[in-house]
């Protein structure tokens, strides 16, 4: 609680905030930035405050309030503390606090390292009685600890005999020259644009950042520099949900394929993109990759991944694992059986595995493959596409993944046909910890209702996919789908507790009317069943009745139902069908409508709760919606949509910055992962070519967000940092949600691709970390070339290290060759030869432009 009235906190925090905007604008004034959050305690919660053992924090009163058992030896056998608490080294700092005490004891307040060597940088000593004093102490810092980095501030409050409640409040530690937070690491351009690529054939939209009132002209130049396209930008005005003001640009008309095209609009240039349909595919595949290097259970293989990514199997019972054979369920709930868990994806950067969300990203991954063998093109997923160990079994690539976590799935149900809610860690381990050298004991939670009818709606999904593939599983699938709507029928609200979030997060629901339409909607369509018919019919939810702007995320499932119902071929009226395909063509209206009166696109509501916890993948959900709408109505606005949404999510929003990792020049690298780790630990690798950032969230629901991101436009509330974890977090839900709509923009975007003229061959010889490669140019068209330029991009590490016949070079993972005065002319029917020598690993590149057009592979 503040200890000072309202009218003087104002007063003080003017001052404060004057006395900071001075710094910004260069002043050397006296340092009083406060390093400590949540000194007050005023919110009620104890984050991101911890205890250690024999500790328990309690916020009571506006204070916190730390039960400590007595018996221990030392001062610093029993602490709480704060963690990345920004030091300096040779600044000054005042650490102050109110304290009191049940019994009167000595502590210790500490500044120091928050892991080994745990070098202390000041500490003393006070005496607490239990009436409340303030103590201050002053100090510097010998030691340098940047922001979200090891410094710490804690408290030692062992050493004594007896049980005592030691409480603190009003915890200030102000000194510093640097402002709180650092700086967010990627920059922010003037001129917005999708990092990526743009659509030869489909609108191409960027926004610039200008107050300007008039037009402004804009120029689009190609690789080489030169200006191919030019025109005015339309004055669009402020945008509060970026905080910038803005103007559109449309270059929609320039349609010439190429790479390393830039925007620019007086001084200022975009980030370098392609006009091509390369990248999106290659995002199809990437997306879908992410699912491999999650799995638990099996280890992840340096020939699919490459070196950096590869890992030994996690939580198989190989110490100091203790694996996920034999899971028995928390000690409070006795449930009596134990569980074979293996297996399945790791949620997200933790190593939990949660039924709710493993369900919702199993079901869009397999319904990805459902509606293209519908209304689309399955060839896509077939088998060979992916790589993965069962890349050969005559089972299309994308079925196999989905499998591997429908088979845990189908592990986590209890002998009474209810479905366990979760199984993680006993407590959160630290970042780094790699999956194979997880200590904690797992733990089964609860059976609950949410995931039951999950394990229901994704069995009875996949049991009609597998009909004509495994006739076998599909029948086990089926059975297990049965008695999982059984069960939850006769516990309907059964839920999981919204406060078991130690070890991992809760995933609590407290509405499971959606949960019940979904599964009695996909049990339906695969089976016929008029009792399942009857409760699809009896829903709330039927006919797209859940279905809005806010669409549908792990605890809102309903508009998973309306999908199955709108693809799958069923008994219900054709009249009813009609009326949910019609639903999603009006809610895609609405995100249009919406869309384009926003600075940034992209199809989100942000009316109510502001940009939330994970909001890429709500664009993304709503994209699939807009992708629905042109699958049931060929309305081509609704397929620009789409392709709008992804422009947002690869670079086009306030941030300049591609929220997939691998995708554009300034894209997204240290993901909140326990092994994609490299912020903390460079030998372990950054977040592996496309895996999605949760993206904005204004909540700021972790230390670092709070630190860094405090008083954030909506769309800017994001950093790429591995400590903040409510804005850059990866997880299954949302990569399936790329998965999904990088594979159908992949689909659309294959008819426009220019026609071929040239002809490419590349082969290789590969050792551990390097290779030579020889590349056979044919001009296959019919007009001779002046010069020419080669473009691929490298799946894997590999970096050109001298090359010859051609000037190379590499920017990322993409590569050109541009010809040498005597090799540029080729006639109609001829070939150059060239190569070069590199250094690193991944398979061959598996698409080439010559001069921007895509070649024909020899
Ligand atoms: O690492 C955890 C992440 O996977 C979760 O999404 C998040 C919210 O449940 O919690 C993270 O763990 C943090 C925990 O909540 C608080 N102590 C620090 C943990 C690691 O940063
Ligand atoms: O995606 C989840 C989001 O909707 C919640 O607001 C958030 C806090 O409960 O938890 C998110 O899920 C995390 C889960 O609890 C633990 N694994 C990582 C998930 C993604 O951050």
């Amino acid at each position: 609680m503040r200890s000072q009235p309202p009218r003087l906190l104002a007063a003080t925090l003017l001052a404060v905030l004057a006395a900071s905007s001075l710094q910004a604008a260069g002043a050397a004034a006296a340092a009083d930035y406060e390093r400590v959050l949540n000194g007050t305690f005023d919110s009620g919660a104890a984050d991101p405050w911890w205890s250690g053992a024999g500790v328990t924090n309690r916020v009571t009163g506006g204070e916190l309030c730390a039960a400590v058992t007595g018996g221990t030896t030392n001062p610093w056998d029993a602490l709480i503390g704060q963690n990345g608490v920004p030091f300096e080294t040779g600044e000054s700092y005042t650490f102050s606090f109110d304290a009191h005490a049940t019994t009167a004891q000595p502590i210790t307040a500490a500044a120091g390292e928050s892991v080994s060597p745990y070098r202390g940088i000041a500490s003393q000593q006070f005496t607490l009685s239990p009436t409340k004093q303030r103590f201050t102490f002053t100090f510097t810092s010998t030691l340098d600890f940047p922001d979200a980095g090891n410094g710490q501030v804690a408290f030692q409050l062992g050493g004594q005999p007896a049980d005592n409640t030691v409480c603190v409040d009003n915890v200030s530690v102000i000194g510093g020259v640097k402002p709180p937070g650092g700086v967010n690491p990627n920059p922010a351009k003037k001129v917005q644009v999708d990092l990526v690529g743009y659509v030869p054939g489909l609108p191409k939209r960027a926004t610039l950042v200008s107050t300007a009132a008039t037009p402004q002209t804009w120029t689009l130049k190609n690789s080489a520099g030169a200006a191919v396209a030019s025109g005015q930008s339309t004055p669009k005005g402020a945008d509060a949900t970026s905080g910038d003001s803005v103007h559109q640009i449309d270059f929609s008309s320039f349609d010439t394929a190429g790479t390393g095209y830039t925007l620019s609009v007086g001084e200022d240039s975009s980030f370098p993109f392609d006009i091509s349909a390369d990248p999106i595919k290659r995002l199809r595949y990437d997306s879908l990759a992410f699912f491999y290097h999650q799995r638990s259970g099996t280890p992840i293989e340096a020939q699919y991944v490459g070196d950096e990514y590869s890992r030994p199997a996690g939580h198989i019972n190989v110490a100091p694992n203790q694996g996920d054979d034999n899971v028995p369920c928390r000690a409070d709930l006795a449930c009596g059986y134990t569980l074979d868990v293996r297996g399945g994806w790791y949620d997200a950067g933790d190593h939990g595995k949660y039924v709710v969300n493993g369900g919702i990203a199993a079901w869009q991954l397999l319904n990805s493959y459902e509606r293209a063998t519908r209304v689309g093109d399955a060839s896509a997923f077939r088998d060979g596409t992916l790589a993965i160990p069962e890349k050969s079994n005559g089972v299309p690539d994308l079925l196999d993944e989905a499998r591997w976590e429908v088979d845990f799935l189908l592990k986590m149900q209890a002998p009474d046909g209810m479905a366990h809610h979760k199984i993680h860690d006993a407590n959160w381990t630290a970042l780094p910890t790699r999956p194979e050298l997880d200590d904690q004991p797992r733990r089964l939670s609860a059976t609950s209702t949410a995931a039951t009818l999950n394990l229901a709606a994704v069995a009875a999904q996949a049991s009609r996919l597998w009909k004509g593939i495994d006739a076998t599983y599909s029948a086990t699938l089926l059975t297990a789908a049965r008695k999982a709507y059984a069960a939850a029928k006769a516990n309907p609200a059964k839920l999981a507790d919204p406060d078991d979030g130690t070890g991992g997060g809760a995933y609590s629901d407290s509405t499971v009317s959606d949960e019940f339409y979904w599964a009695a909607s996909e049990l339906y369509a695969t089976t016929g069943d008029s009792a399942y018919r009857t409760d699809v019919a009896a829903s709330p939810h039927y006919k797209a009745a859940g279905l809005t702007r806010a669409g549908f995320y792990w605890g809102g499932t309903a508009p998973l139902g309306d999908i199955t119902l709108a693809l799958a071929p069923n008994g219900l009226p054709a009249a009813d069908v009609t009326a949910i395909k019609s639903a999603f063509a009006t809610v895609a209206d609405q995100h249009l409508t919406a869309m384009a009166g926003m600075g940034y696109a992209a199809p989100y509501d942000n009316s109510t709760d502001g940009y939330v916890w994970g909001s890429n993948s709500a664009v993304l959900n709503n994209a699939q919606v807009l992708a629905l709408a042109h699958d049931f109505t060929g309305a081509a606005k609704y397929r620009d949509g789409v392709f709008e949404a992804l422009h947002y999510v690869l670079g086009r929003n306030p941030l300049s910055t591609s929220y997939v990792a691998g995708y554009g020049d300034q894209a997204m690298r240290n993901a909140h992962h326990r092994f994609w780790a490299n912020q903390n630990d460079p030998t372990l690798p950054i977040a592996p070519p496309g895996s999605l950032s949760g993206g904005p969230n204004s909540a700021l629901q972790d230390p670092v967000a709070q630190r860094l991101l405090t008083g954030c436009p909506q769309q800017k509330c994001w950093v790429d940092d591995i400590g903040a974890y409510s804005v850059n977090e990866v997880a299954v839900n949302w990569n399936s949600a790329l998965a999904w709509v990088s594979g159908w923009a992949a689909e659309k975007s294959g008819t426009s691709t220019p026609k071929s003229d040239c002809e490419v061959g590349f082969t290789a010889g590969r050792w551990t970390d390097g290779l030579s490669a020889q590349v056979k140019i044919t001009n296959t068209g019919t007009a001779a070339w002046t010069s020419w330029q080669l473009g691929f991009a490298f799946p894997g590490t590999q970096k050109v290290t001298a090359g010859w016949s051609a000037t190379w070079s590499q920017a990322g993972r993409d590569v050109t060759a541009a010809s040498m005065p005597w090799n540029g002319q080729v006639g109609p029917g001829k070939s150059v030869h060239i190569g070069f020598n590199g250094s690193g690993t991944g398979t061959d590149p598996t698409a080439f432009t010559i001069n921007g057009k895509a070649c024909k592979i020899a």
